[in-house]
């Protein structure tokens, strides 16, 4: 499958492109419910809410490296469908990059914090910033269970060190940073859509309000070219040709 050509005009000047009804309702939830039995036994590797934000919350926030853990998620992670999507937002042959996002993604009911405005690369060290992360609508996302909101065009802007705190997270206080907040979009997915988002676009997301788990699939692909730095978190796990 391929992207028209205001597709991918829309992505690269948004650095973000919904597609909707890209995977079927029927893998959506075969992977949910695979997904939910992990969740249950808090399979590890996970990453909890305090781990997240420095807190002793210890809700659940995402399990890690779930490539090798079910071959729904590996077959996801591979579908060939994507493939010449990737290739083309990345003007790049895609590596599948098992380091960073790898994850399934849960705001849990009542005890789930904000995501704070960011970018991805924020944790990430590669040789520049050619990267997209795929995050698949397992169910729906709405404004109340903490669907993603992006700032279109913000992977464009270079901004200074000083509109990030100590966590990288873009300062929600600076009245410059407000007026950028202010232009953020958001849509509410149905399992199934999916939306490519580049590395530097700045997303966030609210708590989940509703008394339903909101979980999600979420992966990063690397253009060839770009290699992880040496002796980093990034370079220290397996990379997958697509
Ligand atoms: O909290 C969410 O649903 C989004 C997570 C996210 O953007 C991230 O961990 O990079």
């Amino acid at each position: 499958m391929q992207l028209d050509d205001k597709q991918l005009k829309q992505f690269r000047e948004d650095g973000f492109l919904l597609l909707r009804n890209f995977a079927t309702q029927e893998r959506c939830a075969k992977i949910l419910q695979a997904a939910t039995q992990h969740i249950e036994h808090q399979v590890a590797p996970v990453e909890t809410e305090g781990e997240y934000n420095l807190t002793s919350n210890t809700t659940l926030r995402r399990l890690r490296q779930v490539y090798g853990r079910d071959e729904l998620f590996q077959k996801w992670m591979r579908e060939p469908k994507i493939r010449g999507i990737l290739e083309q937002v990345l003007d790049d042959t895609p590596i599948l990059t098992l380091a960073h996002h790898n994850s399934i993604m849960t705001k849990m009911p009542h005890r789930s914090t904000e995501t704070c405005w960011h970018q991805d690369k924020r944790y990430w060290s590669f040789q520049n910033d050619n990267l997209v992360s795929v995050w698949l609508a397992l169910d729906s996302e709405h404004a109340d269970n903490g669907v993603l909101k992006f700032i279109p065009a913000s992977h464009k802007i270079d901004f200074e060190p000083k509109c990030f705190d100590e966590r990288d997270c873009f300062c929600p206080k600076s009245s410059k940073n407000q007026e950028l907040i202010k232009t953020a979009m958001q849509y509410d997915l149905d399992a199934g859509d999916i939306v490519i988002f580049h590395c530097r676009t700045l997303h966030y997301a609210t708590q989940n309000f509703t008394d339903k788990p909101k979980i999600s699939f979420v992966y990063t692909v690397r253009g060839r070219q770009n290699l992880p730095i040496e002796g980093t978190r990034s370079a220290t796990y397996d990379e997958i040709e697509l």
